[in-house]
């Protein structure tokens, strides 16, 4: 099988499928021998992603945030409201489709990715949005988004880690830090927390990004690398949850300690981060070390040929998962950006092109006649 390519660039270059081919646009002016004769509708706001339900979520909650993002970033995508669906499994970030004026599911906890391939494959016509929380995606739908994964099923899933369970009020969950202490750890977790991007670089992710609830602009620019990826994009933004464990990214927010700590992806470029070189760019480094692993080091004292530049195309995943590994439990060194985007066949798409084949291996859809013969047919079996 072979990925499907678009149109062709102007440089006659194959143009890879985007995530939303196949949805439909709202104003596309037809083609150039039958121009569209209507205006354009208007384009939308975010107001008109915005439902008329009361948002219950705590003050304080970053929710709001991620809420506020993509109800602002769904307007560009030129897509009407009922080509957009919103699945989530069950918690305080699940609530999220009740909050966004576009179909949606509040599923079964930690199903989403199940209910939402059942829908890409059904309805290419669809953008199909997972939402889900650190609880609902790694715990008891740990399995379910692993194959999602591994398949590439064409989801935009959004994994709100907050460190904890929101909803059931403060149990500790598979991304909390050990010895965290919650109702359901009194004398702290003994539990070692799994890392949300390694774990889905390791289940065969195609897109695997990270972003922060507070940081808009950095949100918005992933969310719509996101979008146009074509297969699974697995995109863990970290949540603070006032309530249950407030400020478990504080270091990350305060301004004088994230510049130390957040290290910005950019696909092309030598990693830097920190505070800034003569050269104006950060005064810290990441390099290849002496194991399989990356270490961080001061600019000044390595070759700068020596500076790891950032490939999120790689085929072989081992260098940004040695990435995801920078992110320790004292959010020392934090990667935040796209860390991998390749392509791989999707499976609706492969889905859909075995039913074709089948079909017309088989002489056409299948009808009433085909159906009793099959009923009647000579392949059946006696239960004794
Ligand atoms: C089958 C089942 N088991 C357990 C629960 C209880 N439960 C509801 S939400 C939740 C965890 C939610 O945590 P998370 O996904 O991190 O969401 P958050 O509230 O933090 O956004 C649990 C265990 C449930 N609703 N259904
Ligand atoms: S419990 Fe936490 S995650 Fe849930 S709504 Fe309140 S602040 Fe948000
Ligand atoms: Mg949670």
């Amino acid at each position: 099988m072979s990925i499907e390519t678009g149109q062709g660039s102007p440089l006659g270059l194959p143009v890879l499928r985007s995530g939303l081919d196949g949805v439909p646009r709202r104003t596309a002016a037809g083609t150039a021998a039958a121009p569209s004769t209507q205006d354009p509708p208007a384009r939308l706001t975010k107001k008109d992603f915005t439902s008329d339900s009361e948002v219950r979520w705590c003050p304080g909650c970053g929710d709001y945030a991620i809420l506020a993002a993509v109800q602002s970033f769904l307007p560009e995508l030129d897509i009407a409201r009922e080509n957009i669906v919103c699945v989530s499994g069950i918690g305080c970030s699940s609530r999220f489709p009740y909050y966004l004026d576009t179909y949606g599911m509040h599923s079964i906890h930690g199903r989403a990715p199940a209910i939402a391939t059942g829908l890409a494959v059904s309805r290419p016509d669809l953008s199909v949005w997972v939402v889900t929380g650190d609880g609902d995606a790694l715990s008891i739908g740990g399995n379910h988004l692993i194959h999602a994964m591994r398949r590439n099923v064409n989801l935009t899933i959004l994994l709100f880690n907050n460190r904890i369970y929101g909803l059931t009020k403060g149990q500790y969950s598979p991304t909390s830090p050990p010895g965290l202490v919650t109702k359901s750890t009194p004398a702290g977790s003994l539990d070692t927390p799994f890392n949300p991007v390694s774990l889905a670089l390791g289940a065969e992710a195609t897109f695997v990004a990270r972003t922060l609830d507070s940081d808009r602009k950095h949100l918005t620019s992933v969310l719509r690398e996101a979008v146009q990826h074509r297969g699974t994009s697995l995109v863990e933004i970290y949540q603070n949850c006032p309530i249950f464990n407030d400020g478990a990214f504080d270091v990350l927010k305060d301004a004088t300690q994230s510049q130390a700590r957040l290290i910005r992806l950019e696909h092309g470029r030598p990693i830097r981060f920190g505070p800034p070189a003569p050269d104006g760019l950060g005064s810290r480094g990441v390099v290849r070390g002496s194991q399989c692993g990356l270490e961080v080091v001061d600019v000044a004292e390595v070759p700068a040929d020596s500076l790891l530049v950032h490939d999120a195309h790689a085929a072989d995943p081992s260098v940004a998962f040695a990435l995801s590994r920078l992110d320790e439990e004292t959010l020392s060194h934090v990667p935040v950006g796209v860390f991998r985007s390749v392509q791989r066949p999707t499976y609706d798409d492969a889905v859909r092109e075995q039913v074709d084949e089948a079909v017309a291996a088989s002489g056409g859809p299948a009808t009433d006649q085909d159906w009793y013969a099959l009923l009647a047919g000579r392949d059946t079996w006696t239960v004794d």
